[in-house]
């Protein structure tokens, strides 16, 4: 199958920041072989959103927030699980900058997440108590926009979670795979890939697109 691209779709691309590439706080392998291919499917797009995952200080999801815990153990918080990460993405800092070879003037919208001290947001419509919204779904609407394609970082986490909530939100949502990269941490990969299939996301390549 391939997608035209039309007025009506908007590319999401989530969390292409220097912390989640290789050298950074919190590095998926070979994350930065991705964005080439993210740059070029961006020229197809007529709009484009950005995100950027943008944690205050001493947040919660850091493992450094909770004395005698490390990375990638999971907690229960009010909310639920919380898997714990390294201190990553803090505002304002280089980890948190895109990534130096992102390149997508004609980006629309930087969307920032995560910034509540106390609370986790993997999805760019929801943080993780699921009902706090973040406001994306009113700007889609309001702008028309009704379709969006999700590349970037990562798979197993933020790209899963958007994709889900969009479809839950009445939007449709496709995950462009091969530019995106997964953390892997613990079979959340697999479980990603299971989630996604029963919620019904279209997985598809870069080279389904009429247009590129
Ligand atoms: C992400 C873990 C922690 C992501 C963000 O962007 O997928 N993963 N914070
Ligand atoms: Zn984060």
């Amino acid at each position: 199958m391939t997608h035209k691209v039309g007025e009506n779709d908007a590319l999401l691309v989530v969390d292409v920041q220097n912390d989640f590439c290789p050298g950074g706080a919190l590095a998926i392998s070979n994350a930065d072989e991705i964005i080439p291919r993210i740059n070029r499917l961006a020229h197809a797009f007529p709009h484009v959103v950005l995100t950027q995952d943008w944690h205050p200080p001493g947040h919660v999801s850091f493992a450094s927030a909770h004395p005698g815990r490390k990375p990638f153990e999971i907690i229960d918080l009010s909310y639920g699980e919380q898997e714990l990460w390294p201190d990553h993405c803090v505002q304002g800092t280089f980890g948190a900058a895109f990534h130096p070879t992102l390149a997508i003037p004609h980006a629309e919208l930087i969307m920032r997440k995560g910034f509540h001290r106390d609370i986790d947001s993997y999805s760019v419509f929801f943080e993780n108590d699921a009902r706090t919204p973040t406001g994306l779904a009113g700007y889609l609407r309001e702008r028309g926009l009704t379709r969006v394609f999700i590349a970037g970082l990562a798979f197993d986490f933020c790209v899963r979670f958007s994709a889900e909530d969009a479809t839950r939100l009445g939007f449709e949502a496709v995950i462009v795979e091969d530019a995106t990269r997964a953390i892997d941490s613990d079979g959340s990969l697999a479980l990603a890939r299971e989630s996604l299939a029963a919620c019904r996301v279209a997985c598809v390549h870069v080279d389904a697109f009429a247009r590129l």
